[in-house]
């Protein structure tokens, strides 16, 4: 039997099988009205087809997919849903939202090889991003994917923006889905995960392949386990005296904004370390230079190493090779024997980050990788023993706890709300919290027994966000937007009544 990511996305004539029974479904039904009632109110006809794909939230590897390594993430129930239609006569594409005041029409000529306007950001630019990328998929395949056409579309995203539970990909899934459908096309669904992943990097963040990957495969009722070089989605049954909680610390993350400084600036470290690294065990400059993309490309070198001292850690040859000091750039072009900037000429967006950074710290983000990385085996081995679930739900909270640690102090991407978030949690009894997604804000997730829920919920609602609600940062009745305990769901569908 084929493995689950080899099929096409699934194709449903209702929404049972997607949201279930229940609340859910009844919420999901009227969403669906809505979106199909606006369509049919901005373009006077109902669409063709829908398509929905979720956000998710990472349980723990954060900050290692795009460094080659597997992460454990779960999709969530908030999702972005789609409506579309073909229209053969103009070709031009037009892009509302069911919250017209806050993201107005965006229109677009229906031009697959048009570059997205980076300087000028758009809500609608996600949805391009999934445009250039079915086209481009298509053509590196030989499929024919017809004449370009005009396309009428309709947008409703509930998964909180700037939150670290993934909006964009829930987006940028969810519209490729959408096109691919309207197209009369569909690919498996691996091949979907890699192509959203790499046409998402036209936003301008050199982001890993891990949320598309779960919006795209998740299986309801599981989380995953994800590895990348070939993408591959192994399901993780969870165990079931624990709940996880998500809860947003109120700091919105302009990832898109940002790159440069947060997301793109650690991206360029781990290369540069990974570069050092190389050359200090052995490599040519030229070659590491060249060969070298990720601290995955050199651990073998680094086990080797450490495996003389008796020990497999990689983290033990960044101790023994990577000054804890932050690097200036003169001292790695000194150790690379090349300019940084001819090493990332090819990448505008790195050009950017080189152009911002005072310094590097080779040596923290490379220790926060290696661990991180050994974190999400050590969690799928825990979940996968034989212990009690009381034990297993210790252990799992300590690598949380553990993850944490290692990205507040060594990659640097926490923020003092989530700090107060993650410590406020542990007081109330979670397991284990942590920041969850890029960081920098956004969300943090707390492992929680299943039994005390309720109340803990209550405790973060009095000792986090009321403060905040006196101050009017939010209202008092969209606190279950900001708080909410998270059930694993299921992955992207494509919709036809
Ligand atoms: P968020 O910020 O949650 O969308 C980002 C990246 C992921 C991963 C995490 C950090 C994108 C689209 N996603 O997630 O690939 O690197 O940060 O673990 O950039
Ligand atoms: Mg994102």
């Amino acid at each position: 039997m084929a493995r689950h990511e080899e099929l096409p996305v699934p194709i449903f004539t209702s929404l049972e099988p997607v949201y279930g029974t229940g609340s859910h479904l009844d919420e999901a039904e009227q969403r669906f009205n809505k979106l199909k009632s606006k369509f049919v109110e901005f373009f006077g006809h109902p669409p063709e087809i829908y398509a929905r794909s979720p956000g998710r939230v990472n349980l723990i590897g954060e900050h290692i997919d795009y460094e080659g390594y597997s992460v454990l993430p779960m999709a969530i129930k908030q999702d972005t849903i789609v409506a579309i239609r073909k229209c053969e006569g103009e070709k031009v594409l037009r892009i509302a939202n069911v919250n017209r005041e806050k993201y107005s029409m965006c229109t677009y000529a229906a031009d697959p090889d048009q570059e997205i306007d980076l300087k000028n950001h758009k809500w609608g630019h996600y949805f391009i991003c999934g445009y250039k990328g079915f086209y481009e998929y298509a053509k590196s395949k030989g499929i024919d994917a017809g004449k370009t056409v005009g396309l009428e579309v309709v947008v409703d995203g509930i998964v909180p923006t700037g939150s670290g539970l993934s909006s964009s990909a829930a987006f940028v899934c969810s519209s490729t889905i959408a096109i691919m459908a309207a197209l009369g096309a569909n690919f498996p669904k691996k091949e979907l995960a890699q192509l959203t992943c790499e046409c998402e990097r036209h936003i301008g963040t050199q982001s890993g392949g891990m949320d598309q990957a779960i919006s795209v495969m998740a299986q309801s009722g599981f989380a995953a386990l994800i590895d990348f070089n070939p993408i591959r989605s192994t399901e993780v049954q969870l165990p079931a005296g624990g709940t996880f909680v998500i809860a947003h610390s109120l700091a919105e993350s302009q990832k898109a904004v940002t790159a440069a400084t947060n997301y793109n600036n650690r991206v360029v470290e781990c290369r540069l370390a990974s570069i050092v690294l190389g050359i200090k065990l052995g490599m040519k400059p030229e070659e590491a230079i060249t060969k070298v993309k990720t601290l995955s490309d050199v651990e073998e070198l680094c086990v080797s190493f450490a495996g003389k001292s008796g020990s497999s850690d990689p983290v033990v040859a960044v101790k023994e090779y990577l000054k804890e000091e932050p690097y200036s750039m003169e001292d790695i072009e000194k150790i690379t024997n090349a300019k940084l900037e001819a090493i990332f000429a090819n990448s505008p967006s790195s050009l950017d980050v080189l152009r911002a950074a005072k310094h590097f710290k080779l040596h923290q983000r490379a220790a926060h990788v290696y661990s991180e990385a050994k974190r999400v085996y050590a969690f799928k081995d825990t979940v996968s023993s034989k212990s009690s679930e009381e034990e297993m739900l210790k252990k799992l909270g300590c690598l949380m706890n553990e993850s944490h640690h290692s990205c507040s102090v060594l990659y640097e991407c926490s923020c003092p709300e989530l700090e107060e978030l993650v410590k406020i949690s542990r007081d109330n009894g979670a397991l284990g919290a942590r920041l969850t997604g890029a960081g920098w804000g956004g969300c943090a997730v707390a492992l929680v027994k299943e039994n005390i829920v309720p109340q803990f919920i209550t405790k973060l609602k009095e000792q986090f966000f009321q403060a905040r609600i006196d101050k009017g940062v939010i209202k008092k009745n969209d606190l279950d937007l900001y708080i909410f305990a998270s059930k694993p769901s299921s992955g992207a569908a494509v919709i036809k009544f």
